[in-house]
């Protein structure tokens, strides 16, 4: 992509409303705007690292047998009060009426739609266990929007949906997706800790959060000093056995969202003693029967009785989760991606603009770049070289490529933007390098 030719304004001074660095990051570097109150426009930038977060929450859905559905953002409100969650939900629930008078509501989450439309096609326990999953907005309207898409309104959700006939089945879906979790953060360069968790409005009694450490972060955490340094993907786990063990050593951590919870007390064992403060990225749910059994969710179990499902329900924060990566990796000059999400690998600088020679060769390394498949971005700019380097740490692409007088030896500087290291190659090798 050329800079000259695409949608990327940067901001040069501090947005006023901006509390946070991501936040401030984002309209910084041109890759949301926005619209409304806690709702946001995704410009080209923004949209691409959304689009790679996505896409590795989707592989790692589907590597561990999540199907991919999608729902629509509208919802009946007859199902809500089927549940009886129609009036509990509150203000925080967009209701609108259509023009027939029929209440609709934007859904805040999708439970009561995912066990409607299983009822009407699952007659028998043959066709379970059955997970399926969406990645559809949501809408919240939040008493208080803030830190940008950190707590947005209108907000990217990866929703996923258990069924099971009994507790035993529920509880391996519920670790399934429990590793998928930790898969899928790591894979974006973040250590999420999973933590014991309030089910809050979702219900049920068994519930884990996904936090990232963050000063910023709105979610009070308490671990044990030796969860800190845990690194449960290490761990290899091949039996039912070893994934109830490591499972079991995960309860033991907790995360709260108000300050009544203290070692202690509701629950959290004296020793938790660590506290800090986190970004919730996921968040997962065991809750039975609850919307299988008002909602008349049953099959045919193995002995011919009517059996009610057993149900689960796991949460990733997609658009959050943007945010919460440049909260883990920012510096003083801009946003440092970590190269699974980042939005292009390479960043190209044209020094000399003005110059059909350097120029020349420059758009020789872009081709060259973009036939090897590499994302690059090239500044083609008519501006100064100080403007050019101010931007694209800014934007935070893993690797710049700096064309200038070098470029009349076969020389380019190659930098890469997490630690600053810099070194001038010759084309061959840059090549080499970023396109190997
Ligand atoms: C789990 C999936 C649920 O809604 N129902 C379906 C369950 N859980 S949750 O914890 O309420 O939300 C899941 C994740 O969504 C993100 N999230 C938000 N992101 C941005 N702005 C918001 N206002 C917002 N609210 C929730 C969080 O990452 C949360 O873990």
């Amino acid at each position: 992509m050329r800079l000259s030719q695409y949608f990327v304004p940067t901001l040069k001074e501090t947005p006023a409303e901006a509390q946070i660095a991501s936040h401030r990051l984002m309209l910084r570097a041109g890759l949301i705007r926005q619209t409304s109150a806690g709702i946001y426009a995704w410009l080209p930038l923004g949209l691409r690292v959304l689009r790679k977060i996505e896409n590795i929450v989707r592989e790692e859905q589907n590597a561990a047998g999540a199907i991919e559905v999608l729902m629509p953002t509208l919802q009946p409100a007859d199902l809500w009060r089927q549940s009886g969650r129609y009036e509990a939900y509150g203000k925080e629930m967009l209701r609108i009426t259509d023009r027939h008078d029929r209440e609709m509501l934007y859904g805040p989450t999708n439970e009561e739609m995912i066990t409607d439309l299983f009822r009407r096609e699952i007659r028998t326990y043959r066709d379970l266990p059955r997970n399926l999953y969406h990645i559809q907005w949501k809408f919240r309207d939040e008493i208080r929007p803030r830190f940008g898409v950190m707590r947005g309104r209108e907000f990217l959700m990866k929703d996923a949906y258990s069924f099971d006939l009994d507790f035993e089945g529920a509880k391996r879906s519920y670790r399934k997706m429990f590793l998928a979790y930790l898969r899928t953060f790591a894979r974006m360069g973040l250590k999420a800790i999973p933590m014991r968790a309030d089910s809050g409005a979702i219900g049920g009694d068994l519930s884990h959060e996904f936090v990232i450490l963050a000063d910023t972060g709105e979610s009070a955490a308490f671990c044990h000093p030796d969860w800190m340094q845990a690194d449960p993907l290490g761990e290899r786990i091949t039996s039912d056995e070893e994934l109830s063990s490591f499972f079991g050593k995960y309860t033991a951590l907790y995360a709260a969202t108000d300050e009544k919870h203290v070692p202690g007390k509701a629950g959290i064992p004296e020793e938790q003693v660590v506290r800090a403060r986190g970004i919730e990225v996921g968040h997962i749910f065991y809750f039975g029967a609850k919307y299988s059994e008002p909602l008349g969710a049953k099959v045919k179990g193995p002995d011919g009785a009517e059996t009610t499902l057993e149900m689960g329900s796991y949460g990733i924060g997609v658009s959050r989760l943007v945010g919460a990566i440049i909260e883990a990796g920012h510096d003083g000059n801009g946003i440092v991606w970590p190269e699974p999400v980042a939005p292009f690998k390479v960043g190209l600088l044209n020094l000399k603009a003005n110059d059909a020679h350097a120029t020349g060769v420059v758009e020789d390394i872009y081709g060259k770049l973009q036939n090897a498949g590499v994302e690059v971005l090239l500044d083609d700019r008519d501006e100064r070289p100080g403007a050019k380097f101010a931007d694209m740490d800014l934007i935070g692409l893993p690797w710049q490529l700096v064309g200038g007088r070098g470029l009349e030896k076969g020389l380019v500087e190659v930098k890469c933007r997490k630690t600053g290291a810099r070194e001038e190659i010759s084309i061959e090798s840059a090549l080499r390098k970023l396109a190997g």
